[in-house]
């Protein structure tokens, strides 16, 4: 069975049911199962900053898909919950993102693994050290919890606890 780890971000309300609708159809395919899902998290958006803020979380997937059959499930749940797609990095009922699939390494035309952004974004390192703080981040080796660390205080400080995991 293959492991991977799906980043979920909104900032269109009602964000909460975004996220739990998401969970929800994600789940429900017999060839996804869910191992566990971090806290929510309350972030400041970054790259584009003139929109609302997001709410974040991470979970933890186990899987007999492979990763362009993965991304073609996150992105017709993302068509399915509303996503409309005008502004990169701008607002969206919901962005489902593959951070990290097994230790794979690799780039093409679809699919980078892991997720291009994902080592220096601290509304992805915090949910993701709270569900796997030893995962060890292929491209540098390090841990999930140093990357966490090594983030500037100015970003850690956008990022609030807003509904912590059951
Ligand atoms: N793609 C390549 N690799 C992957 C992967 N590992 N997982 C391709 C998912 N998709 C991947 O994504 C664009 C293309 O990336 C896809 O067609 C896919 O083939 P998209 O979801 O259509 O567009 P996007 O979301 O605008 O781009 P992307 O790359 O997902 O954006 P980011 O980098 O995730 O940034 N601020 C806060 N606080 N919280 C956020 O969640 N999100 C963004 C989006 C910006 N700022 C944010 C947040
Ligand atoms: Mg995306």
């Amino acid at each position: 069975m293959n492991k991977a780890y799906i980043a979920l971000g909104t900032n269109i309300e009602p964000r909460q049911q975004h996220l739990e609708k998401a969970i929800k159809l994600l789940v429900q395919k017999e060839n996804i199962e869910l191992i566990s899902l971090s806290s929510i998290y309350e972030t400041a958006p970054v790259g584009y900053t003139d929109q609302a803020h997001f709410l974040n979380m991470v979970l933890e997937i186990e899987t007999s898909l492979y990763p362009e059959k993965l991304l073609d499930v996150c992105q017709a749940i993302e068509t399915q919950l509303g996503r409309e797609r005008t502004i990169r990095f701008g607002p969206r009922t919901i962005d489902l993102d593959i951070l990290l699939y097994n230790d794979e390494n690799r780039t093409s035309e679809r699919l980078s693994l892991p997720h291009p952004r994902m080592g220096e974004r601290g509304f992805v390192l915090i949910p993701l050290k709270e569900i796997a703080p030893n995962l060890i981040f292929p491209v540098t080796g390090k841990p999930i919890t140093e990357l966490v660390n090594d983030l500037p205080e100015q970003d850690k400080k956008d990022i609030h606890l807003w509904k912590k995991a059951e």
